[in-house]
């Protein structure tokens, strides 16, 4: 086979240096001749000779660089190709690039290696096409990791012999370290729902996170009141609407509430009953959307100014086939009992004006705005924000309740801000 000259080497040993004698040759032009060895007919008129001698290593080369000036590279490729160094090929049964190092032959050169081998025992684990060298990217690009639901991360616990990454769920392409980002830059969490944060209640050796619905079903709803029990009807009257929409309620109390609390949830309602001293603007920054019925911290969410009180319970509907007008018109009654009223402010600029004071129609007692508006003082709304000014005077037996009208009024303000 050595008589086969430059004919020879299109197997085995020229497959294992050509990529290399290729990348210097396109990497370099003094190295042009390198790739000529290959691309034989326009080399003899390259002299090239400078770096000739490299060329010793590339196999089978060349009689054509007998034109070069170092005839020893001709005798040199001897001691290449023409001596015979066996080439070891290894099964890869996985069909993944990458072979057994328990399955090798030796294959003299000028052989063809036998089918279903690679030049190569680089595989951990030959039965498994998502385990090879640089499987999981993102951990490493050399360790031998298992990949297998292709997120670029190794899984945590592989098989023995192959080496471990840092996918806490290998079998689930939305769980990886940062998966959930809002929560955490590096913690192995699931976001099903790629929201940014991470399900707070995930598999075992999954991170929660403190997405309350991360699956899509049974949203929740951040419900801020003056002491968190629920035991307000008015707050009843909010409570109700929102199991009514499917929403599992958080209940907090107004002096314990933080802003992180509304990370992850679906809603943040800020009832009346807090007071607005307490809560004042502790949620304006939360990236969940708002609706506040707390006319007094309009102010402090950066969404209008404190609205006016009155002890009007009836409202104007301004736009009935507004989706915010949950299908009502005219004029409706949207609260009751002794201490009932409303908030109200002028038109905010910007603001879609969904219901005014009976009566006086430009007093705006419902008004929302969408993420990313520019609201009171220049301050950008971070998520949906909408203001229902149902007011209610809390007495030390409370009485005032929210109409089936006012419940109406409130669901679609809901279920706009939660994009509904
Ligand atoms: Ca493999
Ligand atoms: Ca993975
Ligand atoms: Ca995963
Ligand atoms: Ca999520």
């Amino acid at each position: 086979m050595q008589s086969g000259g430059a004919d020879c080497p299109a197997a085995a040993s020229e497959g294992a240096t050509d990529s290399s004698a290729e990348t210097e040759a396109s990497a370099s032009a003094s190295e042009s001749n390198s790739a000529s060895d290959s691309a034989t007919a326009s080399d003899s008129a390259n002299s090239a000779s400078a770096s000739d001698s490299s060329t010793d290593t590339d196999s089978g080369t060349d009689t054509d660089s007998a034109s070069d000036s170092n005839t020893d590279s001709d005798s040199n490729t001897d001691s290449d190709s023409d001596s015979g160094e066996p080439t070891t090929y290894c099964d890869d049964a996985d069909d993944d690039g990458f072979g057994d190092a328990d399955n090798c032959v030796d294959v003299p050169a000028g052989e063809d290696p036998p089918d279903g081998t690679v030049p190569n025992d680089d595989d951990c684990d030959d039965g498994n096409e998502d385990t090879f060298p640089g499987a999981a990217e993102n951990d490493s690009k050399d360790a031998c990791m298992q990949d297998e639901d292709d997120d670029g991360w190794g899984d945590d616990d592989p098989p023995d012999g192959v080496d471990p990454g840092s996918d806490c769920d290998d079998a689930d392409v939305a769980t990886f370290p940062g998966a959930a980002e809002l929560d955490s830059a590096t913690e192995c969490m699931q976001d099903e729902d790629d929201d940014g944060w991470g399900d707070d209640t995930p598999a075992d050796g999954v991170t929660p996170g403190s997405d309350c619905s991360d699956d899509g079903v049974d949203p929740c709803a951040v419900l801020i009141t003056q002491d968190g029990t629920n035991s307000n009807p008015y707050d009843q009257g909010l409570t109700a609407a929102l199991e009514l929409d499917g929403f599992e309620v958080l209940n907090f109390a107004d002096t314990d509430v933080v802003l992180e609390d509304g990370n992850g949830v679906d809603v943040v309602i800020i009832s009346e009953t807090s007071l607005s001293t307490e809560i004042a603007g502790t949620m304006q920054d939360t990236p969940a959307p708002v609706v506040c019925l707390e006319g007094l911290v309009w102010d402090d969410m950066g969404m209008a100014p404190a609205g006016e009180e009155t002890t009007i319970d009836d409202v104007t509907i301004l736009d009935d086939a507004d989706p915010l007008a949950g299908g009502l018109s005219g004029d409706v009654t949207v609260i009751a009992g002794v201490g009932a009223g409303l908030f109200s402010v002028p038109a905010p600029a910007g603001a879609t004006v969904v219901a005014g004071v009976s009566g006086s129609p430009d007093d705006i007692v419902e008004f929302a705005f969408e993420a990313g508006a520019t609201m009171l003082d220049g301050f950008v709304a971070p998520n949906r924000r909408v203001g229902l000014g149902y007011d209610a005077d809390q007495g030390p037996n409370p009485v005032v309740t929210i109409t089936p009208d006012g419940v109406a009024l409130f669901r679609a303000a809901v279920a706009w801000a939660t994009g509904g």
